[in-house]
């Protein structure tokens, strides 16, 4: 028998009792795996469904072989794999942000790769794959990590791989680890890079003159790698809303317990809102943004500001002056005025890189301030120095602001301030800011995120069996068991501008206005304005009456009649 002390001490390093217990709850797969014991590889045949975007013309030019091969048709599971592959060199790497379940869809290859194929890990998301920073991954690792949240198997990275001289280094590492393919788990961007590796290493890479297989899986707690009914959501969201909806449920009952804060919480979200939204679903609070709407209503920043000082008025007259409001990330991007700046702003950077760099801080705004169209130079001017430090910082290596850093939240804050004085000076306002946005990327994953990323993991694994090359796994059908799919990638690409230039992206999903989920909110917002209407979801749960819960806008928009998935 070990001493209290001792059952500390083996706790550590991921063995926590949660950590142990849930290692051990089972995963549905999808009834096409096989129904019970060691999940089966499926094949796939083409569906009548071909996919392209307005820039499909280019897109053809620019990836001849994997469209030529795959005519941009969606494909479907096909039945148990009926050849027995043996001998593939498989590496997986995280790429981008984490999202709950990425270890999962690791466990999901190496069960359906079997014992007769070798799966690799790489090191450190795309920068791994570069230096060639692979190792081998063994049945006691999937034992270790599956249903475990974060990305800490393996590590990721953001390196967009675009010169020549990193696609010859990629060659490099899978001559040298004599790889037969790779699977991508990330968001859009990383899907992207999926798309042009499989058409880089279609051909010529081997001995005999035959390429590398690459299949990308859609990862990302934004939610905004959707498409249609092919792919209802990205893994990581559900995990990550229902940890920020807990926290901001919590948020809800101190302020009505306590009757004197304002709490503004901006919630993480790249660009869209759909994290936002889908708080708000759980939550109901008495504000929340949606920057979608910002932007197709066209909407200045001061009279965002006018609609929430208004709000906080109204309450403040029913004796209510607290409340929270909830705001998406990327809000600052999609008010036109500042989208406009910020797109200047992003051409004078990337054509003045070199002068910027060597600046002081103290003459960074200045300098810019000098490049930009009058109008961009004195809205610039306008805004405190806390978000023109952030407008100027470093971009990532895909060109994206870091919107994470831009603290909005204080911003509408102290401008909500001052307007609400305006408006009645008698109006206590009294408010804290929160940031909710690494807290919910690493979670344990929900239930949903845990067989949804397993699956998925099947699905890239059978792909590669099955001699795919250039396609996204995905699993539909997610309240009706799920049936495992693939979405030719460069069926998803368009052309948008980064660094000042055009590039083939795919495009992100916003928050579309007349969706069944902004629908329901639109409906319902003023009456949680007006009165307090929140309620609490609690924790995400691994047993009990919300382990089966999908996300209440994705189960809105698929047109589900239940909140509850079924896989398997
Ligand atoms: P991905 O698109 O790579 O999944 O990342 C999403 C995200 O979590 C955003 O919500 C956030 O803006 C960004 O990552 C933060 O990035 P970083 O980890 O580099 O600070």
């Amino acid at each position: 028998m070990s001493t209290l002390v001792e059952q500390l001490r083996n706790s550590e390093a991921h063995k926590s009792i949660f950590e142990s217990a849930v290692r051990q709850n089972p995963l549905p797969v999808c009834a096409a795996f096989g129904a019970t014991g060691q999940p089966q590889p499926v094949s796939f045949k083409n569906t009548d469904r071909v996919l392209g975007t307005k820039d499909s013309d280019g897109v053809r030019a620019k990836f001849p072989q994997t469209v030529a091969a795959s005519g941009n048709v969606v494909l479907t599971s096909a039945g148990p794999s009926r050849a027995t592959v043996q001998g593939k060199r498989v590496a997986v790497l995280f790429s981008g942000g984490p999202a709950a379940g990425g270890h999962n869809v690791v466990c999901g290859l190496k069960r359906v790769l079997g014992d007769n194929n070798t799966l690799f890990g790489v090191r450190a998301g795309p920068k791994g794959l570069l230096k060639g920073s692979l190792f081998e991954i063994t049945d006691a690792n999937v034992d270790f990590i599956i249903n475990t949240g974060g990305f800490d198997f393996l590590g990721s990275d953001r390196t967009k791989i675009k010169s020549a001289e990193q696609f010859a280094q990629v060659r490099d590492t899978c001559i040298k680890h004599r790889l037969d393919a790779i699977v991508v788990i990330g968001g859009d961007d990383s899907n992207t890079n999926a798309a042009v590796l499989a058409e880089s290493l279609y051909t010529g890479v081997k001995e005999d003159g035959s390429g590398v297989q690459v299949i990308g899986v859609p990862k990302t707690i934004d939610g905004d790698l959707q498409v249609g009914d092919l792919l209802a959501i990205s893994f990581g969201f559900d995990t990550a809303t229902r940890i920020y909806s807990e926290m901001v449920g919590n948020i809800l009952q101190d302020t009505s317990s306590s009757l004197k804060y304002w709490h503004f919480v901006k919630l993480m979200g790249r660009s869209a809102s759909h994290v936002a939204l889908e708080v708000a679903l759980q939550t109901k609070p008495a504000i929340t943004l949606i920057s979608e709407e910002v932007a197709t209503r066209k909407m200045s920043l001061a009279s965002i500001v006018d609609g929430i000082a208004q709000v906080i008025v109204d309450r403040s007259h029913k004796g209510m002056n607290y409340g929270v409001l909830l705001a998406p990330e990327g809000l600052i991007e999609f008010i036109p005025e500042m989208n406009a700046m910020i797109a200047d702003l992003n051409d004078v950077l990337a054509h003045h890189a070199a002068d910027f760099a060597a600046l002081a801080d103290d003459a960074k705004p200045g300098f810019v301030a000098s490049k930009l169209r009058a109008d961009n130079a004195s809205l610039l001017a306008s805004l405190p120095d806390y978000i023109v430090n952030m407008l100027l910082a470093e971009r990532d290596s895909h060109g994206n602001l870091q919107v994470s850093l831009i603290p909005t939240e204080q911003l509408l804050i102290d401008m909500a301030k001052r307007r609400v004085k305006e408006l009645d000076p008698a109006v206590p306002f009294a408010a804290h800011n929160h940031f909710l946005g690494y807290e919910g990327r690493c979670g344990a994953p929900t239930l949903f995120d845990a067989a949804y990323t397993y699956n998925l993991g099947l699905t890239a694994g059978s792909l590669i069996l099955d001699g795919r090359t250039g396609y996204m796994a995905t699993i539909t059908d997610l309240t009706r068991g799920g049936t495992p799919q693939a979405i030719p990638l460069a069926g998803l690409l368009n052309i948008e501008r980064r660094h000042g230039q055009d590039e083939f992206v795919i495009e992100k999903a916003l928050v579309r206005m007349d969706s069944p989920a902004m629908q329901y909110f639109v409906s319902r917002r003023d009456e949680w304005a007006r009165s307090d209407l929140f309620t609490s979801p609690g924790p995400r749960q691994f047993w009990g009456p919300t382990t089966h819960q999908l996300p209440i806008s994705v189960a809105l928009n698929s047109g589900a009649d239940s909140l509850m998935f079924r896989i398997g």
